[in-house]
């Protein structure tokens, strides 16, 4: 049964897609698309075609599970079904609603008219994929939405609103009301329209380019740091150049040309693994499928610090109330006004209407009483990093939550189960794992307890999505996923410096890498006295040294770096003769250090404490740890994240590399035997 079927409506033709879960256009789609438009060509009484989809969205693009596979280039392919519709002798009116992303994008261009509900989103994220729309959209998007608007959509990959794409010319008409009626009847009132207007004859949007080229190159320039690294982005770029530059029918010919050296590449194959790696993360295996959620109304939040601050307006701009607890008052009211600040500055930015922030403060209750917490459905502590602080809140927390409240920790490092043993009910406690600033960071690990309920865990994903987080399960081990690979690069990144590389060098390698900084940088934006145990009088190492004389980082403008007003780094002469000082007291000897040295003792142990993760069963499969790499630490996407970059680097190679390197890497290094079998066993870790 074909997912395209057709009915008339007077004389027009509806034919309509019902391919959940998202109409991906996939080779059944694209064939029942041309197979509809014979049929409106062939039937003199058809006068008019409405094209629609059903369920949650219009086609929302090609079907990225079919990439790689021969259903790919099963034809007709994505191109010769646009070119079909916009050959169709009546007019075809494209009925948007949900998200037409991608090639369904393209379909929408192809047709004579777009109409659309104001909700609905146009886009077109291949870029993303590390890819560029590949069925004429790099060329008929320019011709109807004028080439700036372009530039933005196809290299950034954002959507814009169905009121915006009016606006642009993209949407002949916004639909209120019953979008296939109305779009029925907007087909009525062109049916008689010719010529018919083909997107790909346009001409007048691109003047403005022709008239000034230098938009190309001002545009690369705006967004040169937010490309760094990407192959996609300027391949997106070039293709809308050669619109301008040439006819329709070479501009495609070049859009085709672009777009298959990118789906040949590493690049997007790591993005598009990513995509799905993304979604995958949201399943929790062994879950009975029918474990129903808590209802949580409100939330309660011990610490109105950075992290306790940041946590609470993720919920308040769902819509969800909370209640903040801090110990004094002038902590509660330095915590809640560093959140309406942070509100402030995101509605200064046009992201919230002054309105909505009011909204979402409306939701704030802060108090010093400890016992109003037990009204709230879920409980999430964020105080002071320190076993028996937690053990005491929680205790507290035990006596006073009603019955069936998740109690959770916002511990980046700590046993969740020695917390949950501080109560009674220890199937009510929950690892939530909030990334620094919380409200802006999407990763959350979702820590689950040894007597963790399923339903606990369920809520707390189903929630995650609610304040828009990426969530990955985590096992209970020193740092979970995220901060326990962390370890390992910076423990090699630190003896790299005794050994004779600079803390430049090493964050060099691995900006080069992709990275948005080094371990040193971040060391240093994170604060080098993170975990320090304040006795100046006691140094032990090179963090010891930097904190005693308070380089505590940038809050300090000083650290591993020296900083100046801007925050802008460099090399400090008084960090160097430390680390001089600590080579001369350790007896190591100076040397001259690779980067390819850095990459394997920095990375290559990372990979390999990711695999000792998934041996331990701490994280439910490989390509959860790239997206926590990817969301938590800014791993660059194009490289998949840590795991799924250590197959295309080659297991063997990452085995050898650090074999090669295994007396440097101190006593305490374990090589994973999940990493050595996989590597002899030819087998990989994500694919
Ligand atoms: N192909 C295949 N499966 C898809 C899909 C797609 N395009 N989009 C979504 N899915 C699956 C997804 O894996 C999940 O499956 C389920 O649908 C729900 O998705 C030539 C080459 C549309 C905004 O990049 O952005 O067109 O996990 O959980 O949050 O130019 O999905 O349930 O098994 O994300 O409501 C361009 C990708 C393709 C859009 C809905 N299009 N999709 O979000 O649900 S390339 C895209 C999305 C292209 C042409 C080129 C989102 C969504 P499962 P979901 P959602």
């Amino acid at each position: 049964m074909s997912p395209i079927s057709t009915h008339r409506h007077d004389d027009v033709l509806i034919v309509t897609s019902n391919n959940p879960p998202v109409n991906a256009l996939g080779h059944a789609v694209r064939e029942g698309l041309v197979k509809a438009i014979e049929e409106a060509d062939a039937d003199e009484a058809v006068k008019a075609v409405v094209i629609i989809a059903q369920g949650q969205t219009f086609f929302a693009g090609a079907d990225i599970s079919e990439f790689g596979t021969p259903k790919a280039f099963a034809q007709p392919m994505l191109p010769q079904v646009v070119d079909r519709i916009e050959a169709c002798t009546k007019p075809v009116v494209a009925a948007i609603h949900g998200t037409a992303f991608g090639g369904g994008l393209e379909v929408a261009l192809a047709c004579h008219y777009r109409v659309a509900v104001p909700s609905a989103k146009l886009g077109v994220p291949e870029v993303k994929l590390g890819l560029l729309p590949g069925a004429g959209g790099t060329q008929r998007l320019p011709r109807v939405a004028g080439v700036r608007r372009a530039l933005e959509m196809a290299a950034t990959g954002n959507p814009v609103g169905a009121k915006e794409a009016y606006a642009a010319g993209l949407v002949d008409k916004l639909i209120e009301g019953d979008l296939l009626q109305h779009a029925v009847a907007y087909a009525h009132e062109v049916k008689d329209t010719r010529p018919l207007p083909k997107s790909s004859e346009r001409d007048e949007k691109l003047r403005e380019a022709r008239e000034n080229p230098g938009i190309f190159d001002e545009f690369r320039k705006a967004n040169a740091k937010k490309f760094r690294g990407f192959d996609a982005p300027e391949f997106n770029v070039r293709a809308i150049e050669a619109a301008v530059a040439k006819p329709y029918s070479e501009g495609v010919t070049t859009e085709r040309q672009l777009f298959m050296e990118l789906m040949s590449g590493t690049q997007a194959k790591a993005q598009q693994y990513f995509f799905f790696a993304e979604r995958k993360a949201s399943k929790i295996e062994g879950l009975p499928e029918d474990t129903k959620p808590r209802d949580i109304r409100r939330v309660g939040v011990i610490g109105a610090g950075t992290m306790g601050g940041g946590i609470s307006m993720n919920f308040l701009s769902a819509g969800i109330p909370v209640t903040i607890v801090e110990m004094a008052q002038d902590a509660l009211d330095r915590g809640t006004g560093v959140m309406l600040k942070n509100y402030q500055a995101t509605a200064a930015k046009g992201k919230m209407t002054a309105e909505q922030v009011g909204q979402a403060m409306g939701l704030l209750k802060p108090t010093l009483d400890f016992d109003a917490l037990s009204e709230c459905d879920l409980i999430i502590e964020a105080v002071f990093e320190n076993m028996d602080v937690k053990k005491e809140v929680f205790g507290r927390l035990d006596k006073i939550a009603k019955p069936g409240a998740i109690l959770a920790s916002n511990t980046s490092y700590l046993n969740i189960d020695e917390i949950a043993a501080s109560t009674s009910r220890p199937q009510d406690v929950v690892g939530l794992h909030f990334f620094s600033p919380a409200n802006v960071m999407k990763l959350l690990e979702v820590v689950r307890g040894a007597k963790t309920a399923p339903d606990v865990l369920v809520t707390a994903m189903q929630l995650a999505k609610k304040i828009r987080k990426v969530a990955v399960v985590a096992g209970v081990c020193y740092g979970f996923i995220g901060n326990r690979m962390l370890i390992p690069r910076q423990t090699q990144a630190m003896r790299l410096l005794l050994e004779g590389a600079t803390p430049e060098q090493v964050d060099r390698v691995h900006v080069e890498f992709g990275m948005p900084m080094g371990p040193f940088q971040m060391a240093d934006l994170a604060g080098v006295d993170i975990g320090w145990h304040r006795d100046p009088s006691r140094i032990e190492n090179i963090r010891d040294a930097l904190c005693a004389i308070d380089r505590w980082g940038q809050k300090k403008s000083a650290g591993f770096y020296d900083y100046d007003e801007k925050r802008r780094p460099s090399p400090s002469a008084k960090v160097q003769e430390i680390i001089e000082e600590f080579r001369t007291r350790e007896g190591v000897q100076e040397r001259e250090i690779s980067d390819q040295e850095i990459i394997e003792r920095t990375l290559y142990t990372m990979v390999n404490e990711g695999a000792l993760i998934l041996e331990g069963g701490f994280a439910q499969r490989a390509s959860d740890i790239d997206v926590v790499w990817i969301y938590g630490y800014g791993w660059p996407v194009y490289r998949g994240g840590p795991m799924f970059w250590a197959d295309t680097e080659g297991l063997p190679k990452i085995v050898e590399g650090i074999r090669r390197q295994q007396e440097r890497l101190g006593v305490d290094f374990k090589l994973s035997e999940l990493l050595v079998r996989k590597a002899e066993a030819g087998e990989k870790f994500t694919r």
